[in-house]
């Protein structure tokens, strides 16, 4: 079986591991959003790529679910001896590697997915991982500061300021000139099931869908696309998806979750949705299951990915 997951971060590749638990002989494909990447340092950092590689590579920290284990900070430590700005988004040591790495052979002139596929010959994740696409694309968050509205990097949002400032919406700066990246097209044309993991609905998956063609390719594509809440009791398992919601004025619940990707047939993309056991049902949704869905281990992970896949296929 051919399965293709579009993921951002940390909700997303902790469902890989069990996706790839449950389904060792099939191939998967993942396509990772690329909107929270940012230049620091004069550095690329594509955190959502990272944090899929580094996970299913085995070299991700695993308490915080972004950045190296075993990391140390003497670089970071440097930069800050000589009043280096800005230091609110932690670049570990090994880490800059990575960063290092992909920086060179982007300016070398190689695409990104190229790139990716390079770094990932060192980390052998088990699936091919797939930026969404190649060109730069950025989130950018419009929020309220003293000063008025402004617009700033969602990492700067997201991180520097904990999404604590009132968000109003999120623009994808770049979208509109960007093409999928080669593959993700045929990889979507080509799959027998699609999953949405419980990433981040408004900048994790929201991106990838942006991307011209994608949200197309999945609404024309005959494969089932399946999705999994990532909101549990009204809130996020992880990270703030609940304060992204609310600024795009999507309740943060399952069922609001459910309607917002919207069912096949009804101008969205379900087929399937899986939820908290106790969340609210999904009206449109042809097929739905109410079942546990923390991912606390990988058990718990190849579990949900078995209720998940099977429900539509
Ligand atoms: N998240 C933080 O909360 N603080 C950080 O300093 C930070 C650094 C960082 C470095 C590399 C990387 O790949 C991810 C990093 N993240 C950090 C997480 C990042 O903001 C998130 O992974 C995503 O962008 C949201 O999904």
């Amino acid at each position: 079986m051919r399965i293709t997951v579009l993921a951002g971060g940390v909700g997303g590749a902790r469902f890989l591991v069990g996706l790839r638990s449950a389904y060792p002989n099939d191939e998967i494909t993942v396509i990772g959003n690329t909107a929270d990447d940012i230049w620091l340092q004069g550095l690329k950092v594509c955190p959502d790529l990272d944090t899929v590689m580094y996970t299913l590579g085995g070299g991700i920290d695993t308490d915080r679910g972004w950045g190296r284990r075993d990391e140390t900070y003497t670089v970071l430590d440097e930069l800050g001896a000589y009043g280096f700005e800005p230091l609110w988004f932690t670049l570990g040591d090994r880490d800059l590697a990575t960063h290092l790495i992909r920086t060179q052979l982007l300016s070398a002139g190689y695409p990104l997915d190229e790139v990716t596929a390079a770094l990932c010959k060192r980390w052998d994740p088990g699936v091919t991982l797939l930026p969404m696409t190649n060109d730069r694309v950025e989130t950018h968050v419009v929020v309220d500061t003293d000063a008025g509205p402004a617009a700033m990097h969602f990492q700067q949002w997201w991180v520097q300021h904990r999404a604590a400032l009132p968000a109003h919406r999120f623009t994808f700066v770049g979208i509109d000139a960007a093409t999928p990246a080669s593959g993700v097209l045929d990889a979507i044309w080509q799959s027998d099931v699609i999953v949405l993991p419980p990433s981040n609905p408004v900048v994790s998956i929201g991106p990838i869908l942006a991307v011209p063609g994608i949200r197309e390719a999945v609404l024309d594509t005959p494969a089932p696309v399946v999705g999994v809440s990532g909101i549990v009791g009204g809130r996020p398992v992880k990270g703030m998806a609940d304060v992204c919601l609310a600024a795009i004025g999507v309740a943060a619940d399952a069922a609001s979750v459910a309607a917002h990707y919207g069912a096949r047939g009804d101008g969205g993309i379900l087929d399937g949705w899986v939820y908290e056991s106790g969340d609210p049902e999904p009206t449109s949704v042809r097929a739905s299951l109410a079942t546990t869905t923390l991912m606390h281990d990988e058990a718990a992970a190849a579990e949900l990915a078995r209720v998940t896949v099977g429900l539509v296929t």
